[in-house]
């Protein structure tokens, strides 16, 4: 057990008080309620793949095979494949979704929008060799169709040598892992029919070679990272700006007692960022209430999107969002998609609070919908914002407590920002001193963390404690989602965090690029976006190791998802994994039921990918493990 174990004190004390007192359930409680949780489902080993079952594998009582003959191997290899194909499908689907509001604006069908980084779509256009014109509508439109191929693309889905692979796959990964995914036939065709595909693989009397599965499990690792991650994040940067350094606050402090506040949540900026700019275009119709201004700000993904771009207040992650609704000072909570838990119309509803959902496959009873599309982004922002100011004289001042924590927060670190901010040490050469410093060992690795906060670890403070033990040992953290929500709160992403946390040699480094860039220091702790952003981290990866001419697994390198939640966050590991990145994972997946599973993850996939899944059930045994694959990889490169 953890020597951290604490009481919850992430999570804003007197808000859980308050639910109490206000007879509101939260998550922790349904949490509780559910205990104990079925041995089977944890241990992956129940399936429920056709209407026969549910079969579960009991070992000790001999009962080694499903109805249909299905072992314990190939029930765990399918339950992961089907996690894995979800998560993929929702950043998928995001991507989607940025792609046809990108085409639509390129059409002149969405005059709510405009382009803001043309100068990305004509490196992209060239990228993908449409670079046919010299109009940047035109450019983009071939951008977005070309996108749109990598979910369309159907030849070779069943006899792979006819077939071609993800643009966004070939423009974006390094050559030496196009080579290694060739040589595994693991290239994704598009994304559509890869997830769909998997879904058939994994039906009953299919596929029942459990490491067959686990090939397309890295293939769904890929759909993840490129026709997922990587796409919606340079889409969105095309749409909405590169962010670049940003300051601002964090942690529900941000809320404030004589403004209105709208709370945005989900994942895709495509309406928060107009509820944004409206919220300040009606700013004259909050006063005319007797408040202030509207307040905006972020939740989850969405809170993470509007703070890289525009520097807006960060007000918590997913296990926040009821609490946030909870300090009865909230006019409008405004979700789009992903993580939105199903209560949040139960706790607005002791509150004068509007839950509004947007997305027409996102709905939630009892709460307003407003259907949200590109072609009516204003229109759909003003009525929401005139939703708020309707709530605002219904709030019951003796309900309200405001939270006094805040924290500041330094974000914005695209890959862009960062070669920025190394520039100044090195015009010609940014990503030298960078290099250099990691070669001698003053930075000791790079360590990559995949958001997520689960119900389970509530105790924990893993994310802030593991980070805290990296900084120490010299290692710099970069991450996204919310684990840069629990980071921005603890204060790791400022300056000063550098001076507090960081190991000596890591300081200086540091210290020096920060001074560069007017700052007293580099944040330790680098907010590279949302969880979308891990496309980010990865491309910086793929520099590194084009620069240095190495291998992706053989840089020292991890990456870690501390408090895994999502099928989304799942996809991501496996996404790290896939591309050569040894990644810990925690809590353990459902895999402990098959051997076969649990060996290839944590042990024999290195012969695969170079790389495998580290375990780590607390800070300090996760630090462990991967300092010490941060330190074998050194000693291989002869780096000590
Ligand atoms: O996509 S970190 S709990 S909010 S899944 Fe969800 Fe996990 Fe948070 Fe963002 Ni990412
Ligand atoms: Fe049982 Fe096989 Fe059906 Fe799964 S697929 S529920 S193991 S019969």
């Amino acid at each position: 057990m953890s020597k951290i174990l604490v009481e919850n004190t992430f999570l804003n004390k007197e808000l859980l008080d308050k639910a109490k007192k206000d007879k509101v359930k939260l998550i922790f409680d349904r949490y509780k309620e559910q205990q104990p949780q079925c041995p089977f489902g944890l241990t992956g080993i129940c399936c429920k793949a056709c209407f026969q079952g549910p079969c579960r594998i009991i070992p000790n009582a001999g009962k080694l095979q499903g109805i249909c003959g299905a072992n314990g191997d190939l029930i765990v290899a399918r339950n992961l494949l089907r996690s894995a194909a979800a998560g993929a499908s929702s950043h998928s689907d995001h991507a989607k979704e940025a792609v046809l509001a990108l085409l639509k604006i390129s059409q002149g069908k969405a005059k709510a929008y405009q382009i803001k980084d043309t100068n990305k779509v004509k490196d992209f256009a060239k990228l993908l060799g449409k670079n046919n014109s010299q109009n940047s509508n035109k450019l983009a439109e071939n951008v977005a169709l070309e996108a749109l191929e990598d979910f369309r693309r159907q030849e070779g889905l069943f006899h792979k040598s006819e077939g071609d692979y993800l643009n966004w796959l070939r423009i974006r990964a390094t050559k030496e892992r196009i080579q290694l995914w060739k040589k595994l036939n693991i290239l994704p065709i598009s994304s559509d029919s890869e997830t769909s595909h998997a879904l058939h693989q994994t039906t009953m009397g299919n596929d029942a070679d459990s490491l067959h599965i686990f090939y397309s499990l890295l293939k769904i690792g890929l759909v993840d990272g490129y026709s997922g991650l990587t796409m919606a994040t340079d889409i969105q940067d095309m749409i909405f700006g590169t962010p670049y350094l940003t300051k601002s606050e964090a942690n529900l402090g941000v809320l404030q007692e004589d403004y209105v506040n709208i709370i945005v949540h989900g994942h895709v900026p495509l309406l928060s960022e107009k509820v944004m700019e409206w919220s300040k275009k009606l700013k004259k119709e909050a006063e005319k209430l007797g408040a202030k201004g509207i307040n905006v700000v972020g939740m989850c993904c969405t809170g993470n999107e509007l703070l890289m771009r525009q520097g807006v207040k960060f007000a918590g992650h997913v296990l926040q969002q009821e609490l946030a609704l909870v300090t009865g000072a909230v006019e409008a909570i405004v979700v789009d998609l992903q993580c939105i838990y199903p209560s949040l119309q139960d706790i607005a509803s002791c509150y004068h609070t509007k839950l509004i959902t947007t997305i027409d496959f996102v709905r939630i009873p009892s709460a307003l919908h407003i259907k949200f599309e590109v072609e009516n982004a204003d229109k759909c922002a003003k009525q929401i914002i005139g939703e708020a100011l309707k709530a605002y004289p219904k709030r019951n001042k003796s309900k309200v407590y405001i939270p006094k924590e805040k924290s500041i927060v330094y974000a914005g670190f695209s890959v862009e920002a960062i070669l920025e901010a190394l520039s100044k040490l090195d015009k010609k050469d940014p990503l030298k001193p960078l290099v250099e410093n990691i070669k001698k060992g003053n930075i000791l690795g790079i360590v990559a963390v995949v958001g997520c906060r689960n119900a389970k670890l509530q105790g924990f403070k893993f994310h802030e404690e593991l980070t805290k033990i990296l900084l120490k040992n010299n290692i710099l953290v970069v991450g996204t989602g919310c684990w840069a929500h629990a980071a921005a709160q603890e204060g790791l992403m400022t300056p000063e965090a550098t001076k507090k946390y960081a190991g000596d040699k890591l300081k200086e480094v540091l210290t020096k690029i920060g001074q560069a860039n007017n700052l007293p220091a580099l944040p330790p702790a680098l907010h590279m976006g949302s969880c979308v952003d891990n496309s980010r981290i990865a491309v910086l990866i793929g520099k590194l190791a084009e620069y240095l001419k190495l291998p992706i697994h053989k840089l020292p390198i991890a990456g870690t998802c501390p408090e895994n939640a999502t099928e989304k966050s799942f996809s991501i590991g496996m996404f790290f994994l896939t591309l050569g990145v040894s990644t810990h994972i925690n809590p353990l997946l459902p895999i402990t039921g098959s051997k076969l599973i649990t060996k290839l993850m944590t042990n024999d996939m290195e012969k695969i990918t170079g790389s495998k899944m580290l375990i780590g059930s607390s800070p300090e045994s996760a630090a462990k493990v991967i300092i010490d694959h941060i330190k074998k990889k050194r000693k291989e490169l002869g780096w000590n």
